[in-house]
């Protein structure tokens, strides 16, 4: 298998709790901010790949500023963005089999569940509040939303641990933010997923804050991806707004996976660009505004910025994807609209049970007679 470029640790603390410094394998850039390629990098992804990944990231944008517009529209609840961490999210989905490898999800990787295959009109169902908008359609391998920080961690390995066992050949992913490795699930997952060596993959979306808890305040360790340390398992710290370097990382830890190698922890770091969520406040308690981070930040204009040069990208692409991407977002909110409107007190009793107890059968039963007719 091929080897990942790294470099060697940093001296100073400070950037031992920037960089890592305990074991941990710093992934060489490839994509620079300026959206030239790193001396003596090369690009991991074709042309076709190039475009798709662009595509990718910025659809996602364009369906993320919408949802913020629609929660402030009243229409949709609570909405969390991806917007400014697209480099990690994309750049770690393209290097899935979306049709045999599983994603066990967090609430913030919009374009991880893009590519695989998730329809637009469900993810509007969901934030609309509607019970439908749970339940990925067969054969999009994605587990439901989890906000329980960390409780999918466990989820992912015994679902890899699963696919070992059964011998099937699923790769499974993990997603989890900065703060939500603070949990006694990441631990215990990770300790399970290196005795076991789960196919699974430990993707940890450092972006810098929980709500208002800065990274440096999560954890005295000198990174998160150190930790991998106590559970026999390799890890990376990545720029996550570097995508081709997320991607080249992604895909050595999924081939090792495939491979019966066993896990791999992934720690992108990136930035969380706006608020926590639509009901968030950070000019409380930081001081950049989300305008100035992503000017310094920003992996689309990365990327777009190197697409541009090769003349794999120009704006008459750019105009064409955003209006059908505002045309499927619009149609696809109508959908989840029409959808919504049909709704009872008694759904809260769907997907609970496969086989409900009596109890909640006549639960049920009382809760339809009083409301549903
Ligand atoms: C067990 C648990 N504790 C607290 C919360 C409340 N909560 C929701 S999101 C969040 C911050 C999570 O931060 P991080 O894991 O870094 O992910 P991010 O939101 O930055 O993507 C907190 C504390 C929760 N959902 N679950």
């Amino acid at each position: 298998m091929e080897t990942i470029k790294t470099e060697s640790p940093p001296d100073t603390l400070a950037d031992k709790q920037r960089f890592g410094g305990h074991g941990e394998n710093i992934v060489a850039p490839i994509l620079q901010a300026d959206g030239t390629l790193a001396a003596g990098a090369e690009c991991p992804m074709d042309d076709d790949q190039v475009q798709e990944v662009l595509s990718l990231m910025i659809r996602s944008r364009l369906i993320d500023e919408r949802g913020v517009s629609y929660q402030r529209q009243g229409r949709i609840g609570t909405f969390s963005e991806n917007r400014g961490q697209e480099g990690a999210s994309a750049g770690s989905a393209m290097a899935l089999n979306a049709e045999t490898d599983w994603v066990v999800q967090s609430y913030r990787e919009l374009p991880v569940l893009l590519r695989q295959g998730m329809p637009l009109e469900q993810y509007w169902t969901l934030f609309i509040g509607h019970p439908d908008g749970w339940g990925f359609p067969e054969g999009v391998n994605v587990w439901p939303l989890q906000i329980e920080l960390g409780a999918q961690m466990p989820h992912a390995v015994g679902m890899a641990w699963g696919f070992k066992r059964q011998q099937r050949p699923g790769v499974v992913v993990g997603y989890i933010g900065d703060g939500a490795t603070s949990e006694g699930d990441f631990y215990e997952a990770g300790n399970l997923a290196g005795v076991t060596k789960a196919p699974v993959v430990f993707f940890v979306q450092n972006n810098g804050w929980a709500i208002s808890t800065p990274r440096e305040r999560q954890t005295a360790a000198s990174s998160i991806a150190a930790k991998a340390a106590g559970w026999g398992m390799p890890s990376y710290i990545v720029d996550g707004n570097d995508v081709f370097a997320v991607y080249s990382v992604m895909r050595e830890a999924v081939a090792r996976a495939r491979n019966g190698e066993g896990a791999t922890l992934i720690e992108a770091q990136t930035y969380r660009v706006g608020a926590h969520n639509t009901s968030d406040a950070p000019s409380r308690y930081r001081t950049e505004d989300g305008a100035d981070a992503i000017a310094r930040t920003d992996p689309l204009v990365r990327l777009r910025t190197y697409a541009t040069s090769l003349g794999l990208w120009d704006a008459d692409r750019d105009a064409a994807l955003t209006e059908s991407t505002y045309i499927e977002i619009d149609e696809a909110f109508k959908v989840a609209h029409e959808r919504a409107k049909v709704r009872t007190p008694s759904m809260l009793f769907d997907h609970v049970y496969a086989d409900p107890p009596a109890r909640t059968i006549r639960q049920r039963e009382t809760i339809e007679k009083e409301f549903d007719q």
